[in-house]
């Protein structure tokens, strides 16, 4: 018996525990087998025979019960140990944050304007019709205020159709020079496909005495910018007409797709419209007290910028929160 105690003493598994279990108190076990051996033992013996094995019996048990509290809590320790968690199952690298697209062009176009000495202007996405119309050279029942779609609200406010307002305001607010570039949200009554009712325009203007400032002037700057954003594109300029620049003029790129050959984003016609400009017109000018100045001002549209730089097809994309577009500029 002592022998068995031994063993179950040194079992150094619980596997090793169960088979000594089994070994001696299982139904095959030698214990067992002892147990059988009552029939024929004398029965003046029988009592201390009973008592012996059931005394083994029971030191056998708890020796087993005692050896498994030890090897279980072992067990434990050593799982506790070993079991490490793969931290590299998890793909724990930090998402990361992702300028818009948007925001990203809106930036760096403020960035390049910043370098030139240009003030960066805000004003009212809330305006009144002086500020964002009359004040423009576009009178009441002028024609050109059916082209612009607006949002009026019950008050006769409305939400400016163009960034134009914050110029009529630094100019009616500040002297000459003024060297400024206006970015915002504006709104339109407009949707299909190449047209959002909110989106996103830099204007500019350039102020200062009278004959300082000329058409040569804005066509350098935009020259330089236009190649500064689209690397070595050809630039041309198109005699056009707004209400608040004259002369003014269309700017197209050469296609950045095709480079001019001719493609389905140019329409077969080797250019892009990228931005508008113009000399301010003499009317703007007494509107806000600066009769006899002179000056430039051009306008874009971000998302257009936004779309040619990274060969987004689809204007409505930018809008749709979508994070398979936006995962792509981080
Ligand atoms: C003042 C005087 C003149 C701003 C200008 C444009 C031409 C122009 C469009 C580009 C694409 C609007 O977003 S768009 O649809 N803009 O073509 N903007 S001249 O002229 C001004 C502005 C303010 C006081």
């Amino acid at each position: 018996m002592k022998e068995w105690l031994e063993k179950i003493n040194n079992a150094n598994s619980l596997e090793v525990l169960e088979n000594l279990r089994v070994e001696t108190l299982g139904k095959k076990g030698v214990i067992t087998a002892e147990f059988a051996k009552m029939k024929s033992i004398p029965s003046e013996e029988k009592k201390a025979f009973a008592e012996n094995l059931n005394k083994m019996k029971s030191e056998v048990t708890t020796a087993i019960e005692d050896k498994k509290v030890v090897l279980e809590k072992e067990a434990l320790e050593k799982k506790l140990i070993e079991d490490k968690i793969d931290v590299t199952r998890f793909n724990n690298t930090p998402s990361g944050a992702a300028f818009h697209p948007v925001a990203f062009t809106m930036d760096r176009i403020i960035n390049y304007f910043q370098n030139l000495n240009f003030a960066v202007e805000e004003g009212p996405l809330v305006e009144d019709d002086f500020h964002n119309f009359e004040a423009l050279n576009l009178p009441k029942y002028h024609p050109a205020r059916d082209m612009q779609d607006t949002f009026y609200n019950k008050d006769y406010t409305l939400l400016r159709t163009h960034t134009s307002p914050v110029q009529i305001r630094t100019m009616l607010s500040q002297k000459t020079p003024i060297r400024m570039i206006a970015p915002g949200t504006v709104f339109r009554r407009d949707y299909d496909l190449t047209h959002t009712p909110m989106f996103h325009q830099i204007e500019a203007l350039v102020v200062d005495e009278a004959d300082k400032i000329s058409f040569a002037n804005l066509k350098h700057v935009l020259v330089e910018f236009l190649h500064h954003m689209f690397g070595d594109v050809d630039v041309r300029f198109r005699p056009s007409f707004f209400p608040f620049t004259e002369p003014s003029a269309e700017v197209d790129i050469s296609c950045v797709f095709c480079k001019g050959d001719g493609c389905r984003v140019c329409s077969q016609t080797g250019w892009l419209e990228v931005l508008g400009c113009g000399v301010v017109d003499e009317n703007v000018f007494k509107a806000v007290g600066y009769e006899g100045k002179s000056g430039y001002a051009f306008g874009l549209g971000v998302e257009r910028f936004a779309m040619l730089i990274h060969n987004i097809g689809d204007l409505r994309s930018l809008f749709e929160s979508d994070l398979r577009l936006l995962g792509q500029f981080k």
